[in-house]
C-alpha cells in the first residue's frame, strides 16, 4: 500500500468509527422513570420507526374537516385513502370544566378519537391552548406579564391553576384502551413560547418562571399517577443557535420530544421558510442526537395551500433529510372557509398530497403499523 491510501485506509476506518459511534449511542430515552409499559412501548416505536421515514400528522383530523362535522371522515383519508398517522387534539377550555374544546369538539368525541387512534396503530399528540388564569381571558391574552408568576407556588392565583390541572388531569386519566391501561399520549403545552402571543411567552415571564411552570405541572401530573405521557416542547420558529433554542427549554429532565412550529405565509415566503425548517432542524436534530430526545415538526402548514406543489416542492424537500418523528399540519376549520392546512377532495394540491403520500420515507396510518 503507498502512502497515499494507506492515509485513505486510516481516514475511512476513522470515518466508519465516528459515524458508528454516532448512531450506536443515540438512543432516545423517557424522562419518566416510571412511564408505563405501553408508553415505552409507544416511544420505541417512534425511535424505530424514525429510522424508516417521517410520520404525517394532521390536527383535529377526525372530528371535523373542510365541509363537515361528523365523526371518523378525515380529509386526509378522502384524499389519499389513509389516515395520517400521528393525529393532534386540542384541549383548550377543558381546564375550565366545559364539556366542549374552545375549536367545538366535545371532550368525550376527543376521548373516543384517541381510543381509536391508539387501538388503530396510531399516534396522539395534545396541544393545550390553556385559558389566562390571571385574566379570564384567554390563552392570547397577552394583557399582563404577572400570569406565570401568579399561578406559581405562592402566587395569588396559584389555587386557580391546581384547579385547571385537576380538570385537565382528570380528563388524562380518563384515557384508557379497551383493557383498561391509559393510553399514552404526547402532551405538547405552553407551545410557541418564545413568540409573545400567548400568556406563557417571551415578554410575558422570565425564563426562569416559564421553566418552572413546565416543572410545576410535570410534577402534578407525576403525582396524579400520569404516568403514560411523553412530553414535547416545541417553541416559535426563528432562533439560529443552539443556545437560543434552549433558553426557555424546560430541561432534558422532564422533555421527551423536542421541535419547533414554523408556517408559510405566502407565496413569496417559499425560500424563507424552507430556510427556517432547515436551521430549525439542524438544530432540533442535533440537540436531540446530544441528548436522547425525539426531534419533531410540531407545527406546519401553509393556510389554504395556495400552491399546488407544495407538498412536493416545499414541505418534503425541507424536511425529508432529517431524521425527524414526524411533521403535522393544522387543522381544517369546517367554519372557516380559508383554514385549513391539509387538502380535501378537489382542493388544489390535493394529487400533490397523493405523490407526497407516496414517497417511500412519508409514513402514514397503513405504514406504522405496529407487527
Ligand atoms: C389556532 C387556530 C384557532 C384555534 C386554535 C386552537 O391556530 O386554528 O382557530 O382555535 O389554533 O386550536
Amino acid at each position: 500500500m503507498n502512502k497515499i491510501s494507506y492515509t485513505f485506509v486510516i481516514i475511512m476506518i476513522f470515518g466508519y468509527l465516528g459515524c458508528s459511534k454516532q448512531s450506536s449511542s443515540y438512543q432516545p430515552t423517557i424522562a419518566n422513570p416510571n412511564a408505563t409499559t405501553e408508553t415505552k412501548n409507544l416511544h420505541e416505536r417512534m425511535v424505530q420507526l424514525m429510522k424508516r421515514g417521517i410520520m404525517y400528522g394532521h390536527q383535529d383530523d377526525l372530528v371535523y374537516g373542510h365541509t363537515w362535522k361528523t365523526e371518523g371522515v378525515s380529509d386526509v383519508k378522502q384524499v389519499t385513502g389513509d389516515f395520517p398517522a400521528v393525529f393532534g387534539w386540542e384541549i383548550g377550555d377543558l381546564e375550565l370544566g366545559k364539556s366542549y374544546s374552545l375549536d367545538s369538539v366535545s371532550f368525550d368525541e376527543i376521548r373516543k378519537g384517541i381510543q381509536w387512534v391508539d387501538a388503530a396503530g396510531g399516534f396522539n399528540t395534545i396541544s393545550w391552548h390553556c385559558n389566562n388564569p390571571l385574566t379570564g381571558g384567554n390563552a392570547w391574552d397577552v394583557s399582563s406579564n404577572q400570569v406565570v408568576k401568579s399561578i406559581l407556588p405562592n402566587g395569588n392565583k396559584h389555587e386557580a391553576y391546581l384547579k385547571m390541572l385537576e380538570q385537565t388531569a382528570d380528563f388524562l386519566l380518563s384515557l384508557k384502551d379497551k383493557n383498561g391501561a391509559l393510553i399514552p399520549v404526547i402532551f405538547r403545552p405552553f407551545h410557541e413560547n418564545t413568540g409573545s402571543w400567548f400568556w406563557w411567552g417571551k415578554d410575558l415571564c422570565s425564563a426562569e418562571d416559564y421553566i418552572a411552570l413546565w416543572h410545576f405541572t410535570i410534577k402534578f401530573f407525576n403525582q396524579k399517577g400520569l404516568n403514560n405521557i411523553l412530553y414535547a416542547y416545541s417553541s416559535a420558529s426563528g432562533f439560529t443557535t443552539s443556545d437560543e433554542y434552549l433558553e426557555r427549554y424546560p430541561g432534558d429532565d422532564i422533555i421527551d420530544i423536542i421541535g419547533f412550529d414554523e408556517y408559510q405565509g405566502n407565496v413569496d415566503d417559499k425560500e424563507n421558510y424552507m430556510q427556517s425548517i432547515s436551521t430549525g432542524l439542524d438544530i432540533v436534530t442535533t440537540l436531540a442526537k446530544q441528548n436522547n430526545k425525539i426531534p419533531i415538526l410540531a407545527e406546519t402548514g401553509f393556510e389554504s395551500i395556495p400552491d399546488s406543489s407544495w407538498w412536493t416542492a416545499t414541505l418534503w424537500p425541507a424536511i425529508k433529510d432529517y431524521q425527524i418523528s414526524y411533521v403535522l399540519t393544522w387543522r381544517n376549520a369546517h367554519d372557516r372557509a380559508t383554514h385549513f392546512y391539509a387538502p380535501f377532495p378537489g382542493q388544489g394540491s390535493a394529487s400533490d398530497f397523493v405523490t407526497f403520500k407516496n414517497e417511500k420515507r412519508t409514513l402514514f396510518m397503513k405504514d406504522v403499523q405496529p407487527e
